[in-house]
């Protein structure tokens, strides 16, 4: 063979070897972007078709709240999620006697052990101040009855249990102010032993321990105080959703609430729902609804990181985030709740599901 067809042969070879390089190697970024990609943890099937708040459990189940605010021929309830991703029905959740309608968006387990829920009636078309915080009173890992224990709420959300008290977050106290204020109420286990705790609505009332103020150009300007949760050293931090930020408060020895300071904003964040805060590294894990996304919030230096994202109206298949509204973190697993709401763009569609994305 003559030189050149060498020459030829060498090249198509190193042609080759390149082309297999390149193929079986992607970009350092590609191999990060795919790093977190979410994956179907539960499809809920239409009998579950809106899933939003979760709490972990402990004996290492995760609680969910079912809405089914997109389609309420199902009625609401709470599942148990297993070790091994199998749902089970806790109990269906009783109707408001005004509405006939119950709309649970966050729960938390009580230091009592029984379940405490926020029942959002302005997420079905009441927010004249009828929502409420439920108890389920729990025994032997099983529901045997349900109290009201709150009333008068506009727009309960989120709920955290810390210490003597159960936290939940008013999303809109007065929707026609600008800019709109919002925040968190306060309430001692020991104010739940007879009638329920009555609300005064407005913003006056003693149990509102914190309150602030949200400011958007567009339908953002309607939802302040959203996902809320405790340190291990009692800081309490609060979704302020509509600014895409989060805010933290510290408490003095009587209990008082200092101001907020602004932990992160923005910085790719356009939303911030539901949180958790990390049992073990204490940073804040947050689910946002408008970005498709769910982020890392370091609360020492305010550094957001996004660990995954995805383009609007994925419909959820393969386990692309639709809608997310609540994060839980189990072990080095990272559950998203799609509440997928027809809003800002996006459609309800099946399938109806929890992502889930595994760390590194
Ligand atoms: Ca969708
Ligand atoms: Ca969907």
């Amino acid at each position: 063979m003559k030189r050149s067809g060498y020459l030829m042969i060498l090249c198509v070879l190193i042609g080759c070897v390149l082309a297999a390089a390149m193929a079986g190697c992607p970009k350092e970024e590609q191999v990060k972007a795919q790093a977190n990609k979410p994956t179907i943890a539960i499809d809920l099937g239409e009998k579950y078709n809106t899933p939003d708040g979760m709490v972990l459990d402990a004996d290492n189940t995760i609680l969910l709240n079912i809405p089914n605010f997109n389609d309420d021929s199902h009625p609401a309830v709470v599942l148990r999620i297993s070790e091994d991703d199998k749902i089970e029905e806790v109990c269906t959740l009783p109707v408001h006697p005004v509405s006939k309608k119950v709309g649970p968006l966050g729960i938390d387990v009580g230091s009592d052990g029984n379940l405490y829920i926020a029942d959002n009636q302005g997420m079905v078309g009441h927010p004249e101040g009828i929502s409420r915080l439920l108890r389920v009173n729990m025994k032997d890992g099983k529901a045997r009855s349900i109290d009201t224990v709150a009333e008068g709420m506009r727009m309960a959300n989120a709920v955290s249990c810390f210490g003597d008290s159960v936290y939940v977050t008013e999303t809109s106290l007065d929707p026609e102010a600008v800019p709109m204020p919002s925040g968190v109420y306060r309430f001692r286990y020991s104010e739940f032993a007879g009638k329920p705790v009555k609300v005064a609505v407005g913003g006056g009332d003693r149990h509102l321990i914190a309150k602030f103020t949200t400011t958007a150009d567009d339908w953002r300007a309607t939802v302040g105080a959203n996902g809320l949760g405790f340190d291990k050293d009692g800081n309490m931090y609060v979704c302020n959703f509509g600014e895409a930020s989060l805010l933290k408060y510290t408490f003095d020895e009587n209990g008082k609430t200092s101001a907020p300071t602004v932990v992160a904003r923005g910085q790719g964040m356009e939303s911030t729902d539901g949180l958790k805060v990390h049992p073990e590294t204490g940073e804040i894990y947050i689910a946002d609804f408008v970005a498709n996304a769910v982020h890392k919030v370091d609360p020492k230096t305010g550094k957001v990181t996004t660990i995954w994202r995805n383009e609007n109206n994925s419909g959820g298949k393969d386990g692309l985030l639709d809608k997310p509204s609540e994060v839980c973190i189990r072990g080095n697993r990272i559950y998203v709740s799609n509440i997928d709401l027809t809003l800002d763009g996006n459609e309800h569609d099946a399938p109806h599901t929890i992502s889930v994305i595994e760390l590194e």
